[in-house]
């Protein structure tokens, strides 16, 4: 399916190896979301969970940029004009965004091609490897206009690199450039803007022949370790456990191991 505001290919065309690339692509406005671009995002998500062919999912931008957060022509109105319900915008599309990524049961990528401010910046960190260009930056720029951060960033940002870090570069609204990011284990990885789309490629390729299923399941893990005491999580990991014991790639792999080859793993 063709799309306006994104790109999406699909595992087995020029892009082989089980991944498919969603390419943020409203370049003039530095990728910024706004609701047509969110339903596309939405779509191409049905389909990629649609495909069992696709194992790992690349995200990244055109042009410039990541993604410079919610489009903000739309927010643009004189005193006295009603106010929007933002709330109503988290509800219908970031929030669902968000869990979407850190529910999905195939790795997703984020490929940080450039500035990711506002919400493009924490759609990037829902992300489960995050990778950016030498060149590219981190923005928490709600309160340049009066806004607290949204998307997951007062959750993830104190969980990665800390409150007194997260409080900073929520208040100063200062760029953090990606090789901070990668110090402070914001992100990944940082790497040269010229190597980035070759490595974040072939990084979801190697997690797309990797046991996914597993991959599911220890997103779950690492979800849920947040609520849970070490006892609870220690029962989590065990029932969790159970399951990939029971999996055909659990089978190949020892197999494999044994028989000194590579495993090949299906998901299963
Ligand atoms: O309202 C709700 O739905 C609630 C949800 C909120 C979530 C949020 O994300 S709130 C935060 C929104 N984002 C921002 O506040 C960031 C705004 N953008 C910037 O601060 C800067 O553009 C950047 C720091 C990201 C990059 O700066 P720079 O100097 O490299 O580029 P630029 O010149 O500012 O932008 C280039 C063009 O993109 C420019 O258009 P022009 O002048 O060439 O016609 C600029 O207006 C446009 N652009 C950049 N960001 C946005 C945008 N247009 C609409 N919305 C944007 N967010």
């Amino acid at each position: 399916m063709a799309y306006d505001n994104i790109l999406f290919e699909r595992a087995g065309g020029t892009n082989a190896g089980g991944v498919a690339t969603l390419t943020l692509n409203r370049p003039d406005v530095l990728n910024a979301f706004n609701p047509a671009m969110h339903e596309d995002i939405k779509a191409a998500l049905d389909e990629a969970e649609g495909d069992s062919s696709i194992r790992a999912l690349l995200i990244t931008g055109a042009g410039r940029a990541f993604c410079a957060g919610a489009d903000l022509t739309e927010r643009r109105r004189k005193p006295g004009d009603p106010p929007p319900d933002t709330g109503a915008f988290l509800d219908k599309y970031y929030n669902p965004l968000v869990r979407r990524l850190v529910d999905m049961a195939i790795p997703v990528v984020c490929a940080v091609n450039g500035v990711a401010a506002g919400a493009g910046a924490n759609v990037a960190l829902a992300c489960d490897i995050v990778l950016a260009a030498r060149s590219a930056s981190f923005i928490q720029a709600f309160a340049r206009i009066g806004l607290i951060p949204d998307a997951g960033g007062t959750y993830q940002l104190p969980r990665l690199i800390g409150r007194a870090r997260a409080r900073g570069l929520m208040m100063t609204t200062e760029p953090l450039a990606a090789e901070k990011a990668e110090e402070w284990g914001l992100i990944w990885k940082c790497v040269d803007d010229d190597a980035l789309m070759d490595e974040a490629r072939g990084l979801a390729a190697d997690l797309a022949a990797k046991p996914t299923r597993a991959f599911a399941a220890t997103k779950q893990a690492l979800k849920e370790s947040d609520g849970n005491s070490l006892a609870e999580q220690l029962d989590l990991e065990r029932d969790l456990q159970r399951e990939m014991g029971k999996t055909e790639d659990f089978l190949e792999g020892v197999t494999a191991f044994f028989e000194k080859r590579k495993p090949e793993f299906k998901g299963r």
